[in-house]
C-alpha cells in the first residue's frame, strides 16, 4: 500500500484549513463541522459499497453499515418527527432531483419558488433539470421581499400544479408551512419543503417545522444542520403498505400511505448507486449533537445574532430585505453604498469575510453582478461569537463596504478580522 501523501496536496489542504480559522465565514449556507464528524467523514466506512437499504443490500459485509444507516434514520425520525428518513441522496440537488422522480412524470407541471427572488436552482429554474424536463411555473416575492401566499394560492389554483415546493436559500422569514399546505392540498397537489438552510433553526425551534404539513421533506446535511455535505428526504407514511404504480397515483391524499417507498426507490435504484457511507456516518455523529441540550442554546444563538448584525447594518444606511430576519441570514442591498453586490464581495473577501453576492428580489442588475449581497451567522455562532462580536463586525462589514477601493483600509480590517478570529480558535488541534 502506497502511504506517502502527496505534498501539493496536504499544503493545499493546510492552507485552506488556515484561510477557515483566520477569517470570518459568513456565507449563509456555511458551517464548521465537530471534530467528531470530520472523523467519521474520514473515515474506512468509504471502502464498503451498499446498494440497497438496511437489511436488504446488493452486497455482503454490510452488517455495521446497517446499524450506523439506522441509528441515523432513528435520530432523523426523532428529530423532525416524521415516520420515514432516507439518508442517502448525495446532497441537496440530488435529493430534490428524487422527490421529481418519484412524485413525477417528466411534463407534468410543478411549481417552486423564483431562484432570483430567494429560491433554489431545483424549484424549477429554466436551465435546471426542474425547469427543463418538467413544465415549470415560478412563484415570486411582493415587492418588499416577503412571500405572497394570495399570489401563490391564486397560481396554485390556475395552473394544477402536481407538487409545490417551498423554501428558500435568501430569504429571511419565517415560512408558513401550515399555511401552504393548506392551500396546495386544497387543489390536491403534493407540498414539498425544502429546509435546507433552516433545518438546524428547526430542530432547535427557532423556526416552525414543516413536519404534518409537507408530504415531502428535503434537507441537505451542512448546514445549520452542521454536518457533512448530504442530504435527507423525509416523509410519513408506512413502507408496510402495498406500493403502488406511479402512474396510479392522483393526488397527494391517495399515495401518502406508501410515500416512503416512493422516495426510497427513487433513490435507489432510480438514481443513486452506493450510499456515501462514511457521509451517512457523518450525519448520524452531527444528528447526535443535534439532539444534544446544547443545540438549542446554538439555534437561538444564530438567530440573535442574525437580528443583531442586521439592526447594525440597517443603522449604518445598508437596506435589508423585509427590513430584518427571523432566521440566520439576511440580504443586503449593497447600491445604498454606490457598488454592485460583486464589489462587495470582493472587497469583503480582501478583508477576509466571507460572503457571497446576491440577487434582490425585482433586481435592477443582472444575477453575475446583483444589487445584493447574502450574509448568514450560523459559521461565526459555532465558533461562538455573540451580539458583541456581531457589532463589532458590523462595523468592519460597513468600512470595508464604504472603502472597497483602498486597499490599505482593507488589509487594516483584515489583521482586525484575524485578531477576532484568534479569540474564538477553530480546529485547534488539526494539522494535515
Ligand atoms: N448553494 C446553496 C446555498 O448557498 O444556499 C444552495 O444550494
Amino acid at each position: 500500500m502506497i502511504n506517502k501523501k502527496d505534498n501539493d496536496l496536504f499544503e493545499l489542504i493546510n492552507r485552506e484549513l488556515g484561510r477557515q480559522q483566520d477569517g470570518l465565514e459568513m456565507i449563509a449556507s456555511e458551517n464548521y463541522v465537530s471534530e467528531n464528524v470530520l472523523k467519521a467523514m474520514g473515515s474506512i466506512l468509504t471502502n464498503k459499497y451498499s446498494e440497497g437499504y438496511p437489511g436488504k443490500r446488493y452486497y455482503g459485509g454490510n452488517e455495521f453499515i446497517d446499524q450506523i444507516e439506522n441509528l441515523g434514520q432513528d435520530y432523523a425520525k426523532n428529530i423532525f418527527k416524521v415516520d420515514h428518513a432516507n439518508l442517502q441522496p448525495y446532497s441537496g440537488s440530488p435529493a430534490n432531483q428524487a422527490v421529481y422522480f418519484a412524485l413525477c412524470e417528466p411534463g407534468d407541471k410543478v411549481m417552486g419558488f423564483n431562484l432570483l427572488y430567494g429560491g433554489h436552482l431545483t424549484h424549477g429554474w429554466k436551465v435546471n433539470f426542474s425547469g427543463k424536463y418538467y413544465d415549470s411555473v415560478q412563484y415570486t416575492t411582493d415587492k418588499d421581499g416577503f412571500l405572497d401566499y394570495d399570489a401563490i394560492e391564486a397560481m396554485v389554483k390556475k395552473e394544477q400544479p402536481k407538487l409545490v415546493f417551498v423554501g428558500a436559500t435568501a430569504y429571511s422569514r419565517i415560512i408558513d408551512f401550515e399555511k401552504l399546505a393548506q392551500i396546495v392540498h386544497a387543489e390536491n397537489a403534493f407540498l414539498i419543503a425544502d429546509v435546507a438552510h433552516i433545518a438546524g433553526l428547526i430542530a432547535g425551534g427557532m423556526h416552525p417545522s414543516p413536519a404534518g404539513h409537507a408530504d415531502v421533506i428535503t434537507t441537505t446535511t451542512h448546514k445549520t444542520l452542521r454536518g457533512p455535505r448530504g442530504a435527507m428526504i423525509m416523509c410519513d407514511g408506512d413502507k408496510s403498505n402495498p406500493v403502488k404504480k406511479p402512474e396510479d397515483v392522483i393526488g397527494w391524499k391517495e399515495s401518502k400511505h406508501n410515500l416512503p417507498s416512493y422516495i426510497d426507490r427513487a433513490v435507489f435504484p432510480g438514481l443513486q448507486g452506493g450510499p456515501h457511507n462514511q457521509t451517512t456516518a457523518g450525519i448520524t455523529q452531527a444528528l447526535f449533537e443535534v439532539q444534544q441540550p446544547e443545540f438549542k442554546e446554538y439555534a437561538e444563538q444564530i438567530v440573535k445574532n442574525a437580528q443583531t448584525l442586521a439592526e447594525e447594518l440597517m443603522n449604518a444606511g445598508l437596506k435589508i430585505i423585509t427590513d430584518g430576519t427571523d432566521n440566520h441570514l439576511m440580504l443586503i442591498d449593497v447600491s445604498p453604498f454606490k457598488i454592485s453586490g460583486s464589489e462587495a464581495e470582493t472587497a469583503l473577501e480582501k478583508a477576509m469575510i466571507t460572503v457571497n453576492k446576491n440577487t434582490i428580489p425585482f433586481d435592477p442588475r443582472s444575477p453575475f453582478d446583483p444589487s445584493g449581497i447574502r450574509i448568514g451567522t450560523p459559521a461565526l455562532t459555532s465558533r461562538g461569537m455573540k451580539e458583541e462580536e456581531m457589532k463589532q463586525i458590523g462595523e468592519m462589514i460597513v468600512k470595508a463596504l464604504k472603502n472597497n477601493n483602498d486597499n490599505q483600509v482593507l488589509e487594516n480590517i483584515k489583521k482586525e478580522v484575524k485578531d477576532l478570529c484568534d479569540q474564538f480558535p477553530l480546529y485547534q488541534k488539526i494539522k494535515y
